[in-house]
């Protein structure tokens, strides 16, 4: 067995099965050993879509995808999708070529600090010392993955090659998360029984999902506490028969508008409400200046296990919550906006679908207007670096099969990583990409007028427009093998929405606005 082989081995014996991989010449081995039947390769044509596929793979799966990328430069074009992944906290085991260890004095032209590309965005990062140490230090970089990190595993030629007899170790199993210490939650039941004013309760991360918003609603109900999510949130299972969870908004001016009320904020795996920026007269901390906040769960922790504790203290788990009701929106006509997007949306969603959500300002609409849809997961942008949708889309497809997915993409967000199309279309994936073609980056409008300079000038505006020459999305899908409809009605949009459930394989639909 070579060190490449003995490293595909051993990530399949630690349950990495998929590999999201764009090679070159210095893996080669690699790519020799992938031919195991327990691996399955996906081709992406970008590295930026290699690292969001693992991240979209590993939000559905709470389980590592592998990606395989060619030295520091490949490693650096998935970089900002690497960003956005460790922000959701998804686990990713990244597997990146090096020159062969004799080689790299030479200064060869894909030489570069590979370890200071890697170090920054790696919670883990190691270069193997030959193929002997491979199959160890890829267990470890599984188990590292297996706990929410990015692990970076160089994989110099020559331990690709070498041989690495027959080891072949499996990782441990994953770390237990640690549960609040019972202080923590007893401060945080006598804060809730005694507050002389509204309490909000911000989940985020796993208590979004499974019995996290059942718990959360059932104090909710019982102490009249609010519930809310920070505005971006990696996965939430949510729609009709789940508890809602309200959404923090996204500019300052609402945030704070939102949150005045509140004079305590419990946080469940997550930090206190932040601007995403900072802009001149407007606070950075979007809570109100006397709000006190209360760390019911770190980020990391057991937020459930804390959920259910703090139930427990305050008498509220025998106490139904407000469960959300089926709410039919019909099917909207006329003119596309925010709003009949929203409702045509929320009337075509089948049931157990996965939504990604990188709409941007047209989607502003779309978490309120789709709460009483059918049973749905939506997964949020959580690092802000735009790109991210089309991506993720792939890999929580590759993770789901038999779910449908849409991707709700801004047509300047899309233009990032639209290669993923191509991927979705070889692998025959279920993914119905919208494309919101408002032919401008509309939010940075906003942001413009924001940051006190209202309306742009010549220069500026043409900063912010995409018109010129106008995108054709259908085009190029249909030139990465995906078909496309373009639509201009509400009620077209409804119904590309729905045929699209009925066809198997990716399509993609160009909203005109
Ligand atoms: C990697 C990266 N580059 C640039 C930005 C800045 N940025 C934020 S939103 C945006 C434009 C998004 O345009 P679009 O997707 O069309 O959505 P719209 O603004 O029209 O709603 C840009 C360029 C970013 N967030 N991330």
């Amino acid at each position: 067995m070579n060190g490449a082989e003995a490293l595909v081995s051993t990530l399949i014996a630690g349950g990495v099965n998929t590999c999201f991989a764009n090679p070159g010449t210095s893996e080669m081995h690699f790519l020799s050993a992938l031919d195991n039947p327990g691996m399955k390769s996906v081709l992406c044509l970008f590295e930026g879509v290699a690292t969001g596929a693992a991240d979209g793979y590993f939000r559905m799966k709470e389980s590592p995808a592998a990606t395989l990328l060619h030295l520091g430069p490949g490693l650096a074009n998935g970089l900002a999708n690497l960003h956005n992944a460790r922000r959701a906290r998804s686990g990713i085991v990244n597997v990146v070529g090096d020159h062969v260890t004799t080689h790299l004095q030479y200064d060869a032209p894909l030489t570069s600090d590979l370890e200071g590309i890697a170090r920054p965005l790696s919670h883990w990062l190691r270069t193997t010392d030959g193929a002997h140490t491979l199959a160890h230090d890829a267990a470890q970089a599984v188990a590292a993955a297996r706990d929410c990190q990015i692990a970076t595993l160089v994989l110099p030629g020559d331990a690709s090659w070498g041989d690495a007899g027959e080891v072949c170790s499996s990782p441990a199993a994953g770390p237990v998360r640690a549960v609040p210490p019972a202080d923590r939650i007893d401060h945080v039941a006598r804060m809730i029984r005694n507050a002389d004013g509204p309490v909000l309760l911000v989940l985020a991360d796993r208590t979004c999902r499974g019995r996290g918003p059942e718990i959360a609603g059932k104090i909710a109900a019982a102490t009249g506490c609010s519930i809310a999510t920070q505005f971006f949130t990696n996965r939430i299972e949510r729609g009709a028969g789940r508890v809602t969870l309200e959404r923090i908004p996204y500019f300052v001016e609402a945030a704070v508008d939102y949150l005045k009320p509140f004079r305590h904020i419990v946080t469940v795996e997550t930090g206190e409400p932040i601007a995403f920026f900072a802009y001149p007269g407007w606070p950075s901390q979007l809570k109100h200046p006397e709000a006190q906040v209360h760390s019911l769960a770190l980020p990391g922790e057991d937020g459930k296990a804390a959920l259910d504790m703090l139930a427990d203290a305050l008498g509220a788990n025998l106490i139904a919550p407000a469960w959300q009701e089926r709410i039919q929106t019909p099917v909207p006509q006329g003119a596309l906006d925010p709003v009949s997007i929203a409702y045509a949306i929320a009337a075509a969603l089948p049931e157990n679908c996965i939504l990604v959500d990188e709409s941007l300002t047209t989607g502003r609409s779309s978490m309120t207007l789709t709460a009483g849809a059918l049973p749905h997961e939506t997964l949020q942008n959580m690092g802000g670096s735009i790109g991210f949708g089309t991506p993720v889309a792939t890999g929580a497809a590759m993770a789901c099969k038999g779910r449908r997915v849409f991707c709700l993409e801004g047509d300047g967000s899309m233009m990032y990583t639209l290669q993923s199309l191509w991927t979705q279309a070889r692998e025959s994936l279920d993914v119905t990409t919208i494309v919101f073609a408002n032919r401008k980056y509309k939010i940075l409008e906003a942001e413009y007028a924001n940051m006190g300079f209202g309306t742009p000038g010549p220069r500026a505006a043409e900063m912010m427009e995409i018109d010129q020459p106008t995108l054709d999305f259908v085009a190029l899908a249909k030139g990465m093998g995906v078909p496309g409809t373009r639509v201009e009605t509400a009620e077209d949009f409804h119904a590309a929405l729905v045929r699209s459930c009925g066809e198997a394989g990716p399509t993609l639909i160009e909203v005109t606005l």
